[in-house]
């Protein structure tokens, strides 16, 4: 495998974005239960403004090219946890699986229990975004997201959704769930550096 992606953010000389604390140990943060996980039956999917909507199933997704991303991690809730190493498999490679129209601006991120999250396209083909299921040279433990999750290290934490099935692309933005007046009004794109927490 190719050498590690280094997240921008790691590359700054103050790495601890405002008003944020550091933690050595991993929270665990999520609304509802964590899902369960057959492998057999789960599927990827890719749909809204595509040419064609894409699917596969575990297997084939996690087969997919692998990269490797050394990034930091940042909770709206004031933690931030540096140098985590990821591995998976980064958004642009599934992009190039389908023909993304042109009117795609947006992408609504699809997980398990219908959690959702939302951000500009180009924040989820930044080179340091992929979809994971190993950190720190083990696989995630379910609480973390296993058996996929995103990670875009350059956002807010939520928007690196864990039990991801999916992703939606879009032409107007929408509010996923933490975005949603109903669960906090967070941030539409949610920025750690200009601390775009609520909207
Ligand atoms: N499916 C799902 N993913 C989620 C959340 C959630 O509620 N549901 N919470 C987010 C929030 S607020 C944070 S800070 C990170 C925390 O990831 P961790 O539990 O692995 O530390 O997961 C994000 N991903
Ligand atoms: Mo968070």
């Amino acid at each position: 495998m190719s050498e590690p992606i280094i997240s921008l953010d790691v590359k700054r000389e103050q790495r601890v974005p405002p008003r944020q604390a550091l933690t050595r140990k991993w929270p665990v943060l999520h609304y509802g239960p964590t899902p369960t996980f057959d492998r057999t039956r789960w599927t990827f999917h890719v749909f809204g403004l595509v040419a064609k909507p894409w699917q596969c199933g575990y297997d084939e997704f996690i087969n997919l090219p692998h990269k490797q991303l050394l990034a930091d991690m940042h909770c709206v809730t004031r933690w931030s946890k540096l140098d985590n190493t990821w591995e998976g498999v980064g958004t642009r490679e599934l992009i190039a699986k389908v023909e993304l129209l042109p009117q795609a601006k947006f992408v609504m991120v699809h997980c398990e229990h219908g959690f959702t999250t939302n951000l500009p396209l180009d924040d989820f083909l930044g080179e340091d975004c992929l979809f994971a299921w190993r950190h720190n040279g083990q696989d995630l433990e379910p609480d973390h997201g296993y058996p996929l999750r995103l990670v875009v290290p350059r956002l807010y934490a939520w928007k690196s959704a864990k039990w991801v099935r999916g992703i939606e692309l879009m032409e107007a933005d929408r509010a996923g769930f933490w975005e949603s007046w109903e669960h906090g009004g967070y941030h539409m794109r949610g920025d750690p550096w200009r601390e775009e927490r609520f909207r």
